[in-house]
């Protein structure tokens, strides 16, 4: 998987890349992450990237003619590229959408504002995607980039340590987790749960079933939004049910 990342800010972008699980799929070759300074694809001696907007307002718009530089110089072929615009108006990032950018064959090209807006040129003419990673209001793409990146590495095959925690994750199964517990036993009068410890695999994956539908019923509801459940999950929640009264 090919990534890069444009940023005023490139300093940023390696302290995170450098120390993750990213780190160790770059180093087994799974992943390339290239960082690109638009300062250096600007063409005055200040290396401007911003300016005063035009109709006035506050704060400054990031310059169209670096993003179009560095884009002809770097990503000529539209056909190989996937430039993505790191925005608040994006539609916003998902575990579907992590799934669909891990398939891709293109370089995937995250372009990471600063300041109050990007020129809309840049928005039409080079994005062909825009994605925001929530409703929060951030100082820039760079963060919600490595977030993306982040949750894209970890769905290539062999990036993972364990390969199995992948295909168990909350999200991808549409519930949230079970709970997890590891030694001691008995931490200052808090007992592990019995189940846990008697060996019985098909009473241990149902009780675990049971507290994934619990906790997800009572933290997220709108994940079951849409969801057509298992006769064995309704029977589980009329339980959990019974359980509560
Ligand atoms: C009132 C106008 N603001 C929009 C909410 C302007 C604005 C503020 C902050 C425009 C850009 C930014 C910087 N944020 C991003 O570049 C950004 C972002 C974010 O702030 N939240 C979630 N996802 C993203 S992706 C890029």
């Amino acid at each position: 998987m090919r990534f890069s990342v444009v940023t005023i800010f490139p300093d940023i972008v390696h302290a995170y890349i450098g120390a993750s699980i990213m780190k160790r799929a770059i180093a087994k070759g799974l992943l390339t992450v290239n960082v690109h300074d638009l300062r250096h694809y600007t063409s005055d001696r200040h290396r401007t990237v911003d300016d005063y907007p035009y109709g006035g307002g506050a704060g400054m718009v990031m310059k169209p003619e670096p993003f179009f530089s560095i884009t002809r110089e770097l990503w000529p072929d539209k056909g190989s590229r996937k430039i993505i615009l790191m925005s608040p108006k994006g539609r916003k990032f998902n575990q579907d959408i992590a799934m669909e950018l891990s398939g891709e064959t293109r370089e995937l090209v995250f372009f990471c504002g600063r300041y109050e807006a990007i020129d809309e040129r840049v928005h039409t003419c080079l994005a062909d995607d825009e994605l925001s990673i929530g409703d929060y209001v951030l100082t820039g793409g760079e963060l919600p980039s490595l977030v993306i990146i982040d949750a894209v590495t970890r769905l290539i095959p062999g990036a993972l340590g364990d390969s199995r925690s992948a295909e168990y994750d909350s999200f991808s199964c549409g519930l949230l987790d079970f709970p997890h517990y590891t030694r001691p036993e008995n931490f200052e009068g808090m007992a592990v749960p019995g189940v846990l410890l008697s060996g019985n695999h098909a009473d241990i994956d149902r009780w675990r079933r049971k507290e994934s539908l619990r906790i997800t019923m009572l933290k997220r509801p709108d994940l079951f939004e849409g969801r057509k459940l298992s006769s064995d999950d309704e029977n589980i929640i009329k339980e959990i049910k019974e359980d509560s009264e």
